[in-house]
Parts: C-alpha cells; structure tokens; sequence
C-alpha cells in the first residue's frame, strides 16, 4: 500500500495550531533555528529489511497481523514508513533473508517510494538449507580453510546483489567465536578472520566499505572472535582505508562508555556507521531511546563535535541505521518510534551551546559543563522535529496519523494474519 500525501496533509490541518504554539515556544530559545531545522530535515535513518516483521525469541514468536510476505511488501512497509516521517530514506537488507531475485525491478519499486538501499549485510550465522559446510564453529575464522572459503564467497555475493542494487557498504556481523575455555586459539582465529576479510576487503568495488561489526557475547558466551571494539578497530586498520568500525548500541557490557568509543573512532576516521536500539541487559534489541535516552543524547552529542570537527556532512558521512527487533509491538509503529527517538537526540546534541561547553572544560567548570549539557537534553525539542517533517512533506505526529489512517486494518486485509515475515 501506499500512502497519499493528501491524506497525511488532512490530519496535519488538525494538529497545526497547536503545532505553531509549541513551535513558537521552543523557538525562542534556539540559536540558528533554521540551520537545525534544515539539519533534521536533512537526517534519514536507514531501516532494516529484518524488523518489518515481528520479532522473536528463543521461546517463540508472536506474529502480528499483516506482516509482509516477500522483500516486495518490506519495501512498502519502509515506504509507509518513509511517507509519514521523511526520514527513512533508504532500506538495508540481510542476504540471504531478503535476495533481490529482480534487483532493477526491486530498485524501481524503490525509488517510486522515494527509497534507495543501505549497507547489504551478510549471514554466516545460520546454516542455509543447500550449504554444503556448516558454521556451527564459525565462519571467516573457522579452522577449516573450506568452511573459511564457503562464507567469503558468501560475502562476495552479497556485495554482487549490493552493487546491483546500488548499495555503497558490506556490512559483517560475525557471531564466530567459542562456548568454553580451550575450545578455540584466539590468535589463530583472529588471523583467519583477518585472512578472511582480506579477500572478502579485496573484492569490493573502489567507491564501497566494509563495516566491521563487534559484538561481546551471544551466540557463543565464553569469547566472540570480534568482541569489542579494538578487535574490530584492529582489523579495520590492517584491511585499510575502505574497512571502518560499526557500533551497534547493544554490543556492549553493561555501562559500557559508548560515546566515548565513538569520539575516538571519530577522531582515526574509523567510525563507520551505526546500528541503533536500546537495552536493559544485553543485545535486547529494543526501541531505541526507550531505556536510556540521555546515553542516546550524549552519543549524539560526541558524533555532532566529532563530526564538526572533521567537518563531515552528519546525514551521509556515516551509516545511520536501525538494528532491532520487537516481539510485542506493531513493527511500524516501532520504527516510527525509533526514528523519531533518534532525530530527538540529534536535535539536542544541535542544539548544545559548544562555546561555552569548551569553555567550561578549559576551565574545569564541571558543574556548568553539567548544567549546558543537560540545558539541551532537558529542551523539550519535539517541535522542532514535527517542523521538520512538515516541511519534508511528512506527518506532524507520525505515529497518530499510522493509527488514525488505519494504515495496520488495510495490511491485514491485504495480506492476511497469519503471515510471517523473514528476519529473527
Ligand atoms: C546481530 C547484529 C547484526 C544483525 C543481526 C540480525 O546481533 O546486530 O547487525 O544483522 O543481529
Ligand atoms: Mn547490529
Ligand atoms: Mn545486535
């Protein structure tokens, strides 16, 4: 299905004087209000092709209705998606759980709703049913060079489907790595993965990157082959200038400093995007901004100075992407939620006063360094997004307008609800 502007234009009518008032409001306060708002409206969140459906776990999966059948209907759904919020521009798909079988059909469907295609990831995680060895041991640091073999070739295949499609990234998320002490060399493993994404690093086109991504724990819980970032920043740096680091907020220890991680992967030019969601324990995959928003808005607020200091573009210089999965929610609606969780972040880290933030650190003024951080997070910057999205052509209040046009009651009487989308 496909969304018509009009229709999002008659429940905008709705909300607009109330919109204008709050509007004004937060107006007041911001310096360069229109170069933040162009910024926001510039910013656009990459939306995996695996959290259009309802996600799992382990003990089950609760599907919701409606849920898109074929790559075909994804794109639609990102369609809807993009529609409403003018911020989901592009679609970032898993191989072999979304093969492009037509790519210039699937990339016509695309661009007619506005969408190109993000980084293409691989899958050396799940044994497929016609592979010939398995990664029960891993993939690209397995101790078989053929297991080693067969997975490259996967990734060489993925980065053919992206070139067909026109994505510019590899994105290799391995969950190689060992269950119990003894079971693995970590030095011979580290070398073959590193072997591995040589020839894997050799076969991208000039214009693409490989994105390294790391993880501590999970599927294998004694060590994961790239478990943090230095191992993936180490790999990334002996591949060379087309391999970077990607941060997925969930791949961390608990408390882990992630905006520290990001200014110094910032600063050697090796961060190379990010996957955003949120957690309580672990790789919980949940909506982002819904456990920890000020951690969301400090991470902002290192990618803003990191970014202006290398004088990077903020809405392409970097992978901007969704990594998450829900088992309760309404796939949309937590998208939706995301990005708009996202773009508050960024819009406070804007709108940080960073003259006088570097004042208050030369002079080791710890509380008003405090207090003009949380002077911004505190800014209730809603407004400021719905004005953006306004003027992209988009929804003042993406998530209502989802309700109010029913858009959820149409996917089910198109598609059914029984449905069961590929992904986790
Ligand atoms: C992993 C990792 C990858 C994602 C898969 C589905 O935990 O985050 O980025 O592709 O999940
Ligand atoms: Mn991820
Ligand atoms: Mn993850």
């Amino acid at each position: 299905m496909q969304l018509e502007k009009y229709i999002i234009d008659e429940h905008n009518n709705e909300l607009i004087d109330k919109h204008r008032r709050n509007l004004e409001q937060v107006a007041e306060g911001i310096n360069g209000l229109d170069a933040v708002l162009k910024k926001l409206a510039a910013f656009n969140i990459a939306i995996p092709s695996w959290a259009l459906g309802t996600g799992g776990t382990r003990f089950g999966r609760f599907s919701g209705g409606g849920e898109p059948r074929s790559l075909e209907e994804k794109i639609e759904d990102v369609g809807v998606i993009h529609a409403l919020n003018r911020s989901s521009n592009s679609i970032s798909l898993h191989i072999p759980w979304d093969i492009p079988e037509n790519a210039s059909s699937i990339k016509a469907l695309a661009s007619q709703l506005g969408l190109h295609f993000d980084a293409v990831n691989s899958n050396t995680f799940q044994d497929q049913p016609d592979q010939k060895h398995s990664y029960k041991y891993g993939s690209l640091h397995h101790v078989d060079k053929a297991v080693r073999e067969q997975a490259i070739q996967h990734n060489i295949e993925v980065i053919n489907y992206g070139v067909q499609l026109g994505s510019k990234a590899l994105s290799v998320w391995l969950s190689d790595g060992s269950n119990f002490p003894g079971q693995l060399n970590f030095r011979k493993a580290f070398q073959n993965t590193l072997e591995s994404l040589q020839t894997i690093y050799d076969a991208l086109p000039d214009d693409w990157k490989v994105w390294i991504e790391y993880k501590p724990f999970e599927p294998n819980f004694y060590s994961t082959t790239i478990g943090d970032w230095g191992q993936s920043l180490l790999l990334a740096n002996k591949l060379g200038g087309k391999a970077a680091t990607l941060v997925d907020l969930g791949h961390h220890l608990p408390n882990t400093n992630i905006e520290q991680i990001v200014s110094l992967l910032l600063m050697e030019g090796k961060l190379a995007g990010f996957h955003f969601n949120d957690s309580k324990y672990g790789d919980d995959d949940l909506t982002v901004g819904s456990i920890n928003p000020y951690q969301l808005f400090l991470i902002f607020n290192e990618l803003v100075e990191g970014m202006d200091t290398r004088g990077m573009n903020h809405s392409t210089a970097i992978g901007w992407m969704i990594d998450a999965s829900h088992n309760v929610k309404d796939p949309i609606e937590d998208l939706l939620q995301s990005v708009q969780a996202i773009k508050i972040a960024y819009a406070q880290a804007l709108i940080v006063d960073k003259k006088a933030l570097t004042d208050a650190q030369n002079n080791n003024d710890v509380a008003l360094a405090q207090e003009i951080l949380q002077d911004a997070y505190r800014t209730d910057v809603r407004p400021l997004i719905a004005e953006a999205s306004l003027r992209m052509g988009g929804a003042l209040n993406p998530i209502s307008t989802f309700r109010r046009l029913k858009v959820r009651d149409q996917l089910i009487k198109e598609r059914g609800t029984q449905t069961v989308a590929t992904g986790l």
